[in-house]
């Protein structure tokens, strides 16, 4: 819409202006997708990286804080509690990592992509859709969440999905590729605590799931249109945290593909 002054404006009912890109930038635990989207932030003004609530995850309050009588809240740590007892935790992680990723999806762009004269993008750290054509589909073959959960899990998905419509579609998909070894060594390097007992055939069954969906086009993939969103491979492997001339290739790879 465009309002009385000429400048673009957001209606939160409508679709994002047609001329704004939706990208979701995937790939395995510890691949880079986050210095990966700290690197387009800053190398692309018309672009909005929007980063995954790894957080929210880690600190979710209970209890009551509103009754200054009643129990004092408390935090629990979902990230650390799936991977502790994946059979008991997966499913409930699932049903929060997916709320997070739609609520994020479905946020509006920011003034400046709105007002932008190029060719605005935004981006987001995975999607609902490796949601669950990735880490739900992966701990339903690991047996951690059961044939019960999966099915359930399998029909608000689509509800949500359909419901939205528009709203959580994408314009295109940055696929960091890596080997899962590589990406071991990457996620021992960063250690973040809840990860320490991550094994490299999780990573393995992972990296298999990407290939699935964004390379060999898996026919498990339930909507039409998914199945015809554009994927930029990249090469991952390459150390590009700190090497300015492959960060550079890697900037323009997606410029191109994307202009
Ligand atoms: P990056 O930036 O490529 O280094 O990526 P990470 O590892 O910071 O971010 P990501 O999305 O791979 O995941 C953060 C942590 O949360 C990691 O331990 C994997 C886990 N995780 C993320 N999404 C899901 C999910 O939907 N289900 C399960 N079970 N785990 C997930």
């Amino acid at each position: 819409a465009v309002n009385k002054s000429g400048k673009h404006t957001w209606d939160p009912a409508q679709d994002a202006p047609a001329r704004i890109k939706r990208v979701s930038i995937e790939g395995n635990i510890a691949v880079g997708k986050s210095t990966f989207g700290r690197l387009l932030q800053s190398a692309c003004p018309d672009w909005e990286v929007m980063t995954e609530p790894v957080s929210m995850w880690q600190n979710i309050g209970t209890g009551s804080s509103k009754d200054p009588h009643g129990p004092p809240q408390t935090v629990s740590n979902l990230l650390q509690m799936m991977y502790q007892d994946p059979q008991r935790w997966s499913y409930t992680f699932q049903t929060y990592a997916c709320m997070s990723r739609v609520k994020t999806q479905l946020q509006p762009p920011p003034a400046h992509l709105l007002a932008s004269e190029g060719s605005p993008v935004q981006v987001y750290e995975r999607s609902v859709y490796s949601d669950r054509y990735i880490f739900a589909l992966n701990m339903f073959e690991l047996g951690c969440i059961g044939p019960t959960e999966w099915a359930i899990y399998q029909d608000w998905h689509s509800l949500l999905v359909e419901e939205f419509g528009h709203r959580l579609e994408l314009e295109g998909i940055i696929y960091l590729r890596a080997p899962p070894e590589t990406c071991l060594q990457r996620l021992r390097q960063r250690g973040r605590a809840e990860e320490e007992g991550v094994k490299l055939d999780y990573l393995e069954t992972l990296h298999l799931q990407h290939e699935r969906w964004l390379l060999e086009k898996s026919t498990e993939v339930h909507f039409d249109k998914l199945r015809q969103v554009p994927v930029l491979q990249l090469d991952a492997s390459v150390e590009f945290q700190r090497d300015p001339l492959v960060q550079q290739r890697l900037i323009s790879e997606v410029k191109n593909f994307f202009s």
